[in-house]
């Protein structure tokens, strides 16, 4: 009697531009989920908590320089050492919500020129494949409205701009679940619409293997 495999749960992740909603969102939707009886936990890219972590947010607080290959790897490394535990999460049927993914890790690193998209995608090539990638997408204009850039590396509009020509290359790549959100709806409407889609993800892929990104 071959036994019912155990239903996993969905890997979600949340891109878009500075201010757009990423953070606010993850935690949102996380919450609403376990409210709903759906175990779900949210992870951060980068995690700056862990060593590598520390040494990306050094970088990013323009304490520490970091050679523009060196950084990028640095960022990929940071996801390769939660795989492990994504993994594990999802096949105990835990929905995992990542606020940003090797998406930021591609757009951010080819947005600084001199770097083939191909070279930048390499590093992150195997990493667990999002069911769904969410992108909230917002106007220059609309997200100046939400407060003034941060003093963080990267954190100007000319280097944004960039950022998301890049986010729309990779954008079209139709072997990935992109989904365009508008984030300039209240936090309350866009998180309607995203937990409703995550829900519609959830089921779908509940009895489908997880794939490998960009293999
Ligand atoms: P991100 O993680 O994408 O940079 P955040 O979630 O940190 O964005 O939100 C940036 C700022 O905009 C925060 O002050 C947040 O409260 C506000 N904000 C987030 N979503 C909305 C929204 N839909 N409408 C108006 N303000 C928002
Ligand atoms: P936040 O912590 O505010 O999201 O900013 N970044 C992120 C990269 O350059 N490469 C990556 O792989 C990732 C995940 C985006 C983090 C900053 O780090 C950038 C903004
Ligand atoms: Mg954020």
């Amino acid at each position: 009697r071959a036994a019912m495999a155990a239903r996993r749960g969905a890997l979600i992740a949340l891109e878009g531009v500075d201010r757009a909603g990423k953070s606010t969102q993850g935690r949102r939707l996380v919450e609403a989920l376990r409210e709903a009886g759906h175990p779900a936990d949210l992870l951060r890219f980068p995690d700056r908590t862990t060593e590598i972590g520390q040494l990306i947010s050094s970088y990013l607080g323009r304490e520490k320089n970091l050679e523009d290959h060196t950084i990028h790897l640095l960022f990929s490394a940071n996801r390769w050492e939660h795989v492990p535990m994504m993994k594990e999460k999802l096949q105990q049927g835990i929905t995992v919500v990542v606020d940003r993914y090797a998406f930021s890790g591609v757009a951010f690193t080819s947005a600084k020129g001199n770097f083939g998209l191909d070279w930048c995608k390499q590093p992150d090539v195997g990493l667990p494949k999002p069911d769904l990638i969410l992108f909230l997408q917002l106007n220059p204009e609309a997200a100046a409205e939400r407060g003034n850039f941060g003093q963080e590396r990267y954190e100007t509009s000319s280097f944004q701009e960039k950022v998301l020509q890049c986010f729309y290359c990779l954008m079209e790549d139709k072997s990935l679940n992109w989904k365009t959100v508008d984030a300039s709806k209240s936090i309350e409407d866009l998180h309607r619409e995203i937990k409703s889609i995550a829900k519609e993800t959830m089921q779908e892929v509940q009895n489908k293997p997880l794939g490998e990104l960009w293999k």
